[in-house]
């Protein structure tokens, strides 16, 4: 991290339903375009398990025209990131269609492309960056200890968070599995470093690691197009494809 560029995969997440707070701020300023919340993830392999996105409730979004059908919405250092790459038109032009926060856009309903579970809900997540990707990160369970913890800790104290718990009722899928940690490697590790909440965010850092080797170096998708492919042949092929259709792009930071 911080040398040289990272490769990231922009998911397109479509927006289904607005949040009643966010709806009538949206709907009349983005000029009838669809509107896709961006996701910045370094797994694409991963994506047939999301099960709900994470922003950050304190953070400020943008929704930004793409081109004349289409808008992201993310920070506006993202977008500025995506006009200068080339992704949203004119290149190196920025609109702005409105500015919302991110506690406005919990609830929400979006499509979550690949995902065995296809509808998924916004819910919040303290720990997101505004200086990272594009402020939007969609949440896998099964293989991210963070997405796995935060998902537990709004379980616990959905009311303390103002959340709906049929929100954040979908249970990790399995999408890969390794040797020692089987199908559900987060949530294994989660369990065996002791982790009780999102803030324990030394050991979460630990788990992420051992996550992320063990997925990359170890693992074999279960399901999708390439189940019974190692991690390493299928996270490329995962891209591409997403990519092909329309569903994803690459971004770089
Ligand atoms: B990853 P790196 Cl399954 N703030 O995607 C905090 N975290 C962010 C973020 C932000 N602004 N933008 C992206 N991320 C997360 C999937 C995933 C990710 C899995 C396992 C590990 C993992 C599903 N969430 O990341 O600091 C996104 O979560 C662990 C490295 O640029 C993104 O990939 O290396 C990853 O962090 C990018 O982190």
């Amino acid at each position: 991290e911080g040398v040289g560029p990272q490769e990231y995969t922009g998911m397109k997440m479509e927006v289904v339903e607005w949040s009643p707070a966010a709806k009538e701020a949206i709907e009349s300023k983005v000029g009838g375009r669809k509107v896709f919340m961006v996701a910045a993830t370094l797994r694409p392999e991963t994506m047939y398990g999301q099960t709900n996105c994470f922003v950050g409730p304190a953070l400020k979004y943008g929704v930004f025209a793409a081109n004349d059908k289409e808008a992201y919405l993310c920070t506006h250092r993202a977008a500025r990131n995506m006009a200068f790459q080339g992704i949203t038109t004119p290149r190196g032009e920025i609109t702005q269609l409105l500015e919302i926060h991110g506690s406005q856009l919990i609830g929400t309903k979006i499509k979550a492309p690949l995902a065995l579970n296809p509808e998924v809900y916004v819910l919040p997540m303290d720990s997101v960056l505004a200086t990272k990707g594009t402020g939007v990160v969609t949440s896998v369970p099964s293989d991210s200890p963070d997405d796995y913890q935060t998902l537990m800790d709004l379980r616990k104290k959905a009311e303390y968070y103002k959340i709906d718990p049929a929100w954040a009722a979908i249970d990790p899928v399995p999408v890969l599995r390794t040797p020692t940690y089987g199908d559900l490697a987060a949530p294994a590790i989660v369990k065996q470093l002791k982790i009780q909440s999102a803030k324990d965010t030394k050991q979460l850092a630990e788990a992420k690691e051992i996550a992320y080797k063990e997925g990359f170096y170890n693992g074999t998708m279960i399901v999708g197009e390439f189940a019974g492919q190692t991690v390493q042949e299928a996270k490329p092929k995962v891209r591409e494809s997403l990519i092909k259709d329309g569903l994803a792009f690459a971004y770089a930071e």
